[in-house]
Parts: structure tokens; C-alpha cells; sequence
């Protein structure tokens, strides 16, 4: 199935029985629209569409239709003269469990270093690629302890994208964002069974999973300084082959760096806490956590504004950035909450420290999630107002964003980036924060408009998860989708997005449908900058399917 150019948009999927539920039309159509039931054709629901408006981003004039009292659960299509109709989609309670299964369940199937067992992977089973027990400290990150050559053992750790290189500016986030997801929905994730092969032991899989990163990052610190390299890599690329069919060139840890330490920093600090509570299955693991967060801590302070470029020879993702107080922010409270220590809130200064929508070179954002889940546990020193401000300030600005928009997203103009789906779901992400401290229900449905979004309202038309929808995303640029000789790519990743910047063009032969940035999109393979996959994509996608699963009754 496919939607027409000109159909009408829908989450895909669907919506539990409460939810804002919202469709877009296209301009052509009537006003009048119909909510059909999509075996029997009865009428479900029948009302009018907003008035038409423009949306720039992508040249459509559309209406919307807010069918938010259907909630009568079932399957159904929208129908209006002048359109051709929706996909299906379902109403009903906990209607992104399989979703949020398979975006986790993603992280397994990028696991570095392990074989994937059909009786896990099914048709996806694959050879172990990339072990890295035996891997080069590069000239870059050579010390007097560690020279140039000197062979590490680095194993285990997820890949970070459609490429098997792993990085630990955005492990970082991708990391965290799965703790905080555990750490907020508890319950959801603690009957969760992914189908890895610790599904068995005593600990909910997503932390099962996030430890399958944290062990690899904790070998990424140096011990001698508490420094941490940027990146385990290849020199270049490895070609379009599966992980065990890689290049057996040598791998490197490059050059430490102040934002990939702080970022190890905030991380470990998180799963200390996190991890505190299972002592007797991790004996030791949480203090081990939280004394590298802070040696990782110190080396920062002494080594303030070390910016990572690629060193000669390595052309692999940079993953570059140069301003830190972002880092250094979100590290402070990560280690003021697991620790206690009020210097580390000081050391925040967190009155000039603002909130934004997190990204892997922008973190701040991540201080004031935690900040805000642990208000009432902190010391007298936290300033509670403050911490609301921060949080309710972003909610509303991007729930303006989301009134006043045509297509009723906050996605806007300069949004669409290299990974624009994943700047919609933390949009969510963070609109669900402020949901949860305040409970303004704009909150919770703008956040929904975010999900709604990647999951078909949007101008593309496309549901961005793989294996999910019924327009779906066949060729994600992802080496064991496009290498393994399976017809349907790696389920439960998400696309990266329309791009605005196409900045694949020298390199992909497939053309862009349209200059306009919410239409920059290709569903093909050699598209890395709008259609590769990565964790810091898919961590979002799991924190948000998860959220509005609960908040929705699940
Ligand atoms: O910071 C500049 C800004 O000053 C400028 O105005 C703007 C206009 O183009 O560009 C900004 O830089 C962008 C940068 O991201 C920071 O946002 C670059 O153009 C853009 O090319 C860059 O994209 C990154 C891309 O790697 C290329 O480096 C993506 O964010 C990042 O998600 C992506 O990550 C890659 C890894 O390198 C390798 N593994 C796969 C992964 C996903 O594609
Ligand atoms: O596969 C690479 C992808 O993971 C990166 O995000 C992208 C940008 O750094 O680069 C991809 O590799 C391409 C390389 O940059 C240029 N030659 C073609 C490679 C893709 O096959």
C-alpha cells in the first residue's frame, strides 16, 4: 500500500482510546471527513477540518481534522471527497507495545562484537563482527603510559548507525536516554522481554541492553587519567558488507576529548543510580560507575575545552563540538543526583544554564530531565522553581510552535537536520517532561504530535520505523540491512529523516523528490543523510513510545 501523494496522513499505527487524534488533508479535499471502521465502512466518527493553511516546510496547503472523540477502539481509515484515504490505523490501548519492543530490541540487533543467534534474531541471525579485544591507541591519544600502538581490549558496545564504528559523544546520549526511559517508566520496562539472550536473568532487558554499551564505554576511559578517548574506529568506512565480512584493518581509540569525557561523565553517573538497586546481580558495578564519572569528572575540569577533530588519516563520523558548557552542565547534575554532593550543583551554575531540545552535540537538556524527575528528592540547594521554569519554558515554546503549525507538529524550518526524526521525538521527549511535572494536557499532546509524526502525518508520507506502518521504510542506509540478502531492512529502526542540507548528494545517484525540507527524503540505501539509522535515533523512539504507551493507559 501506498499513500498518494495526495492521501490523507495519519499516524499509521494508531492511538490509544484518550489520545489526541489528529489527521492532515490535503488541500483538495472538503471539509467534511469521516472516520470509517475499515471492515464494515460504518461511519466511526464525522466532523469538519480546521480551515486550510500553508505549510512551508513543505510547500502543502492541508487542513486538519481532530477526531479526539472517537474512542471507541477498533480499526479504521479517513475518508473525504477530494482525497484519496488513510492508511489503517487501530485505536486502542498500549498501541505502541510492539514498537517500543522492536526500537529496543534494535540496540541487540547493532550489537558490536556478538554473534546473533537465529533463536534471537530469526531471519537476521549473523556472525560476530568488530570483537575489539585487540585494538591500537592511535598517535592521537598516545600518553606516557598508553605510546602509540599500545593494544586494548575495547569489545562489546553498540554500532552506532548504518556504520560499525562506536562513538562515545553520541553513546552518551543514546545511552542515558534508555536509562531515563527505565528510570521514568519502571514498571512498563520491568515486564518488557525483548527476546536477547538475558532475557532470562533477573534484570529488565532495556537495562540488560544499556549494559551491553556501558560495559564497552567504561573501556574507553583511560585509567591512568580518567580521560576518554572520542571513538573505536576503522581509518575509513568499512565497505556495504555484514560485520563478519569487514575490513580485519586495525582499530583505533582516537584522541580524549572534554565532550566525550563529560559525556561518559553524565552517563556513568545515570547508570550508577540506575543501576544501584540490582548490587546483588552487578556486585560492585554501580561505585566502580560512579568512581569513573568521577575521574572523568576531574580530567574535564583540568583539561576544560580539548575539542576533537578528526585526526589525520581517520575519516570516519566526527561527532565534533566545540562548546562544552552544554556538557559540563548536564555532568554536574548527573553527578550531583547519583552522588549527593551539593559541589556539583554549584559546579553546574545552573541559573545560566538554559534548556533546549537535546541533540548529541547539545546536552543541556538532559540536566533539567533529571533535575526535574528527581525534584523531590534533592538537596536544599536545588532551586525547584528554577527547575520548572527550565522544563515548562521549553514545553512552551514548542507547544506554540505546535498550535500555530499547518501540518499541527512542532517540527519547523530549521529542524529538518541530518536526523530530523529523531529532533521530533525528542521535541516529544521533552514535552513529555513538563507533561509529567505540570500535567497541561497541550504537553502531552503536542508530544503525541511528535510520534504522530514520524509515524505518517508527515509530508513524505512514510511511517520512519522499519518494519512498522503500511508505507514503509525499505532501504535505510544500515550495512546489515542492505548486506544480509533479506527483502525487509533490520526491523524496529528509525529512518533518519528528511534534510533539509542533502548533504549526500556527491554521493547518492538517487534523487531528492523535492529541494523543500520536510520533503528532503529518499528511501534508498545510499542515502546516509536522510535515510541511514543510529542509536542516538532510536533512543528517543523507545523513550517516547514508552511514555505515551503509559501516560495513554496502557
Ligand atoms: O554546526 C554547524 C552549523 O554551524 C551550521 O550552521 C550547520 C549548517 O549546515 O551545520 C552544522 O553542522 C552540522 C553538524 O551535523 C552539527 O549539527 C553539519 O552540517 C552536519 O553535516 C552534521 O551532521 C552529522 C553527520 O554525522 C555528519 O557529520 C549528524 O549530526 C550526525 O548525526 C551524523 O552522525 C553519523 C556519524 O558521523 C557516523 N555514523 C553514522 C551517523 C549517522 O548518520
Ligand atoms: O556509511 C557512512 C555513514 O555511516 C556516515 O553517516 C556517512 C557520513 O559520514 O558516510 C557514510 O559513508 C559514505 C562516505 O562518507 C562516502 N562514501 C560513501 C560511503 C557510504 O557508502
Amino acid at each position: 500500500a501506498s499513500a498518494a501523494p495526495d492521501g490523507i496522513r495519519v499516524n499509521q499505527l494508531g492511538f490509544a482510546p484518550q489520545a489526541r487524534k489528529v489527521a492532515v488533508l490535503p488541500a483538495g479535499a472538503t471539509g467534511e471527513v469521516e472516520v470509517i471502521d475499515a471492515a464494515s465502512g460504518a461511519v466511526a466518527w464525522r466532523g469538519r477540518t480546521k480551515p486550510a493553511a500553508t505549510w512551508k516546510e513543505s510547500g502543502e496547503t492541508v487542513m486538519l481534522a481532530d477526531f479526539s472523540a472517537l474512542t471507541r477502539l477498533g480499526e479504521y481509515r479517513i475518508r473525504a471527497d477530494g482525497a484519496a484515504p488513510s492508511e489503517r490505523f487501530v485505536v486502542r490501548a498500549g498501541v505502541y507495545a510492539e514498537l517500543n519492543r522492536a526500537a529496543l530490541k534494535a540496540f541487540y540487533y547493532n550489537r558490536s562484537g556478538m554473534a546473533l543467534d537465529a533463536a534471537y534474531a530469526g531471519v537476521y541471525a549473523r556472525a560476530a563482527g568488530h570483537p575489539d579485544t585487540r585494538v591500537l591507541v592511535h598517535a592521537s591519544a598516545a600518553s606516557k603510559e598508553r605510546p602509540e600502538g599500545t593494544v586494548i581490549a575495547s569489545a562489546r558496545g553498540w554500532y552506532d548507525a548504518g556504520d560499525y564504528n562506536k562513538y562515545i559523544v553520541n553513546s552518551g546520549i543514546s545511552t542515558y536516554t534508555l536509562l531515563a526511559a527505565f528510570e521514568h517508566y519502571p514498571d512498563y520496562f520491568a515486564r518488557k522481554r525483548t527476546g536477547i539472550p538475558e532475557s532470562a536473568n533477573q534484570l529488565p532487558d532495556i537495562l540488560d541492553e544499556a549494559l551491553w554499551n556501558l560495559a564497552w564505554m567504561l573501556t574507553m576511559q583511560d585509567p591512568h587519567d580518567g580521560g576518554v578517548y572520542n571513538k573505536l574506529t576503522n581509518q575509513r568506512f568499512d565497505g556495504i558488507v555484514m560485520p563478519a565480512g569487514a575490513s580485519t584493518e586495525p582499530r583505533y581509540v582516537v584522541q580524549k576529548g572534554t565532550a566525550a569525557t563529560l559525556d561518559f561523565a553524565a552517563t556513568m553517573a545515570t547508570a550508577a543510580r540506575v543501576l544501584k538497586p540490582y548490587e546483588q546481580q552487578l556486585p560492585g558495578l554501580s561505585a566502580r560507575m560512579l568512581r569513573a564519572a568521577e575521574a572523568a569528572w576531574e580530567w574535564a575540569r583540568a583539561n576544560p575545552a580539548v575539542a576533537f577533530r578528526n585526526p589525520a588519516g581517520v575519516v570516519t563520523g566526527e561527532y565534533g563540538d566545540a562548546t562544552f558548557d552544554d556538557e559540563f552542565a548536564w555532568a554536574a547534575a548527573e553527578l550531583y543526583i547519583s552522588s549527593g554532593k551539593d559541589s556539583y550543583y554549584a559546579a553546574m551554575q545552573p541559573a545560566g544554564v538554559s534548556a533546549s531540545v537535546p541533540q548529541w552535540a547539545d546536552v543541556r537538556g538532559l540536566a533539567w530531565i533529571s533535575l526535574a524527575h528527581h525534584r523531590n528528592s534533592l538537596s536544599a540547594v536545588a532551586d525547584r522553581k528554577l527547575i520548572a521554569a527550565r522544563v515548562d519554558g521549553l514545553a512552551a515554546s514548542l507547544a506554540a510552535t505546535w498550535r500555530s503549525s499547518a501540518y499541527g507538529v512542532p517540527m519547523q524550518g530549521g529542524d529538518f537536520v541530518w536526523g530530523s526524526n529523531a529532533v521530533a521525538l525528542n521535541q516529544s521527549m521533552m514535552l513529555l517532561q513538563a507533561y509529567r511535572l505540570n500535567g497541561k494536557r497541550d504537553y502531552l499532546d503536542a508530544a503525541q504530535a511528535g510520534l504522530d509524526y514520524v509515524l505518517g502525518r508527515n509530508a513524505a508520507g512514510y511511517a520512519f520505523v522499519t518494519g512498522f506502518g503500511a508505507r514503509q521504510v525499505m532501504h535505510p542506509h544500515h550495512r546489515p540491512s542492505m548486506a544480509d540478502k533479506v527483502a525487509a531492512p533490520v526491523p524496529g529502526f528509525l529512518a533518519g529523516g528528511p534534510h533539509a542540507g542533502q548533504q549526500d548528494k556527491g554521493d547518492c545517484k538517487a534523487v531528492y523528490p523535492s529541494a523543500l525540507p520536510a520533503l528532503s527524503y529518499i528511501d534508498d540505501d545510499c542515502s546516509y543523510a536522510s535515510n541511514e539509522v543510529a542509536i542516538n535515533w532510536n533512543a528517543p523512539l523507545v523513550y517516547v513510545s514508552a511514555a505515551l504507551d503509559v501516560l495513554g493507559g496502557e
